[in-house]
């Protein structure tokens, strides 16, 4: 009754007010379905560009044990690009256009992964720092308000996990290992603190989707809390590993509870979202070759599901 009062914006406002999650048959407002087609499709990018600084090291894994997980990890990586476009493609774009947005270089991605993984250490950095800075975000997203994308979330969560423990043990070999493995470590933590702590995105108050995104519990923490998440998460971690934090103002603060860190080079992450960082470039052109070369299976792939829709056709006439 009070409904047929309500515009349809304050009706969908009540349901994600009251928890229920949005479906794709359901009404929302444009700028609900915009906002959602732009955050998972960048998400999915990264995954998929995320692939390219490990893949660079699964030929040189130090052990079979080492190269089995780090390739379950890659294609873990694809699978989650899978799901999240398909995710996407419930909001009403097609598989073509996204990836012609990143094939193109017009859609972002997350700006870690133009970063250069340079040793075997990076390997631990990246799974310990990247995917553990990418499941704090991740698992807020299990409880999204937007089904598909919430529920795609719950089974990549699961293995981002697995993929987080894999990057700590490769450190905490190396830092049980000789003083050359312990330095490599401690380079690799060097040169990756700073960048995860970007992945988050930029400060609240800077942040321009953060404010209508929590309103529509697509985001249910900002960027700052998450980010601070992490820093209280991971300090702990390190010194367990017997390295140092690059940051000469991390310091515990009692009235808090809470880690205090240093500023964040700011020119640097807009930098890098801008296109100009270390692998901007190599990963767009790696990506392309790798889109270009795989013509032949995709084609492969769509003449074999044609002909199998032929025969259940013939059956069925
Ligand atoms: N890099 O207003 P906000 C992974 C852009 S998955 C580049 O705060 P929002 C797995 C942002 O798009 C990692 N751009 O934006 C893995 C916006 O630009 P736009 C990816 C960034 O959306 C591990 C502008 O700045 N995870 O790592 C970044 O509310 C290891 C203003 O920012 C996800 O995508 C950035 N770091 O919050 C794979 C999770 N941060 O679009 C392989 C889903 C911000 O208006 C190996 N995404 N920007 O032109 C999210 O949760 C959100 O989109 C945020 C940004 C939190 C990333």
């Amino acid at each position: 009754m009070e409904n047929k009062t309500l515009s349809l914006e304050d009706q969908f406002q009540n349901r994600i007010d009251s928890g229920e999650n949005i479906e794709a048959k359901d009404w929302m407002p444009e700028k609900y379905r915009k906002t959602h087609i732009r955050q998972i499709s960048q998400h999915a990018h990264s995954e998929v560009v995320g692939m390219l600084p490990e893949g660079n090291w699964i030929s040189r894994a130090p052990s079979l044990r080492r190269k089995v997980a780090l390739l379950a990890k890659v294609q873990d990586e694809a699978g989650h690009g899978l799901y999240l476009y398909s995710a996407a493609e419930t909001l009403g774009i097609s598989r073509e256009e996204l990836n012609e947005q990143l094939n193109s270089g017009r859609a972002k991605y997350s700006s870690i992964f133009n970063y250069p993984t340079v040793s075997w250490a990076d390997m631990g950095a990246v799974g310990w720092l990247v995917d553990g800075a990418a499941i704090i975000n991740q698992v807020m997203l299990t409880k999204t308000s937007y089904g598909p994308y919430a529920r795609a979330m719950v089974r990549i969560c699961k293995e981002e996990s697995f993929h987080q423990r894999q990057g700590y043990e490769i450190m905490l070999s190396l830092c049980n290992g000789t003083e050359a493995q312990k330095a490599m470590s401690q380079d690799a933590l060097n040169r990756w603190w700073w960048p995860s702590m970007m992945m988050f995105g930029p400060r609240d108050e800077e942040s321009p989707n953060t404010e209508q995104s929590m309103k529509w519990k697509i985001k249910k923490k900002t960027n700052d809390e998450l980010r601070q998440q992490f820093v209280d998460q991971t300090v702990p971690q390190v010194e367990i590993l017997g390295l140092t934090v690059p940051d000469k103002d991390l310091k515990w603060n009692d009235e808090t509870g809470h880690y205090d860190f240093g500023t964040i080079d700011w020119d640097e992450f807009w930098d890098v979202v801008k296109g100009n960082g270390l692998m901007n470039e190599k990963r767009l052109k790696d990506r392309n070759e790798a889109w270009d070369e795989g013509k032949w299976v995709r084609d492969g792939a769509s003449a074999y599901a044609d002909k199998q829709a032929e025969k259940r056709a013939k059956k069925t006439a």
